[in-house]
Parts: structure tokens; sequence; C-alpha cells
């Protein structure tokens, strides 16, 4: 009988890159689209790990199962790190991908070359009765001054990787999860899933 992991975000994208990059292991993946009713974590921490923990324990609590949840987003360090922890809500409190991607567009105009470096970060809380465990992702990028790809979510069309000469948007969900901040903290992941089972 295989063990069950449930991915708790609400973020579908994220699940669908989860979902490619556990597909290999013998776990029973759910995700929180798997269920209705389940509470609202607000993610007020002040660090990824914080919000990650937050969320991880939230769900495990309300489930009483082994849960992952994943917090992450884009660091600008010409901007002191922003969007950061606030990448989701970067154009307000409703704001799109559109509208995220518009601002940090509008706020980096004035920068250029090594000005406009960025870095992604995922971190990935897994909890379950005997663990909790951090696991975190790190890709360094440019911000591209015009959208550029149809793949992803996100910053994606604007977060480009010099060592593939494309943007996360131009790669398909395998492809990214070779490379990308989330991909680097789900192998970590699955390393010590591996270890435990
Ligand atoms: P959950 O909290 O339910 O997981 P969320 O979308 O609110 O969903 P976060 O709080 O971790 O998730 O915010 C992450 C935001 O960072 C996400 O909405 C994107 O704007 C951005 N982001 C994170 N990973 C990304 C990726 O791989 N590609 C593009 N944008 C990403």
């Amino acid at each position: 009988m295989p063990h069950t992991l449930l991915i708790a975000t609400t973020n579908a994208d994220k699940v669908t890159e989860f979902r490619k990059a556990l597909a290999d292991l013998h776990y029973h993946v759910q995700s929180l689209s798997d269920y209705t009713g389940y509470p609202y974590i607000d993610e007020d921490g002040l660090t990824f790990a914080a919000n990650a923990y937050k969320k991880a324990l939230g769900y495990y609590r309300h489930f009483n199962k082994p849960v992952i949840a994943d917090d992450s987003g884009l660091q600008v360090p010409a901007l002191n790190n922003a969007p950061g922890i606030y990448s989701a809500r970067y154009g307000g409190p409703h704001a799109t991908y559109d509208d995220n991607n518009r601002v940090l567009l509008r706020n980096m105009c004035h920068l250029c070359g090594d000005e406009r470096q960025a870095r992604f970060v995922c971190t990935i809380c897994y909890i379950d009765e005997q663990h909790i465990r951090y696991f975190t992702g790190q890709t360094d990028g440019l911000i591209l001054d015009r959208l550029t790809g149809r793949h992803g979510f996100g910053y994606d069309p604007l977060f480009y990787v010099p060592s593939l000469q494309k943007t996360y948007a131009q790669l398909t969900t395998s492809e990214k999860n070779r490379i990308s901040h989330r991909g680097k903290a789900i192998q970590r992941l699955k390393t010590f899933l591996q270890a435990i089972s």
C-alpha cells in the first residue's frame, strides 16, 4: 500500500509541477483540490520557511496525514529583495499574474544589466507524525523587459535563465523542474522520502 502525501497548496500551477516531479515516487499524491471545506491559512510569516511551516502545520492538523506546503517567490536584490514573500500579492491583494508582472516591469524600468539579476526561492515544509523537515531550492536569473514564452505561470515569462538562454516560460514542466527553485527543493524532498519509506 503506497503512503499518501498531500500537496497543501491552493495554487494549481504548483500542483502540476509537484505531480510531475513526484510521479516516479511510490506515493499516492493528493492535492487540496481532492477535498472541500478545508481551512484558509493566512500567510503572515516573515520568511518563506515560516509561511511554509504555517501552511503545512495547519493542513497537517486538519487532515492528519503527511503534508507538504510550498512557500516560494522571486527576489530582486536591486529592489531590496522584493517581491519576496509578497510575490503572490505584489500587484495588490487580488492581483493576477499579469498584474504582478506589470508592477515588476514598472518597478524595474530604470534598472539595466546586472541590476536586473533575480533569484527564485522555494521552501517546502514536510510534516508527518514523526518529522518536520524543510527543503529549499534557489535558481538565479535575470528579469527581462518584456514577457517571453507561453508555458508556466506567475513571473515565468520574465525570468530568464542565462545557462539555457530561455525564460522559465519557454520550458516544458519537466524542463523547468530540472533547473527550477521548486524542482531543486523537490529533489531534496524526494531523497528524504525515499530514506524514510
Ligand atoms: P499557496 O500559498 O496556496 O501555495 P500561492 O500562489 O499563494 O499558493 P505563495 O504564497 O508561495 O503561493 O506565492 C508564490 C507566488 O510566487 C506565486 O503566486 C507566483 O506569483 C510566484 N512564484 C512562485 N513560484 C513560481 C514559479 O515557479 N514561477 C513563477 N512564479 C512563481
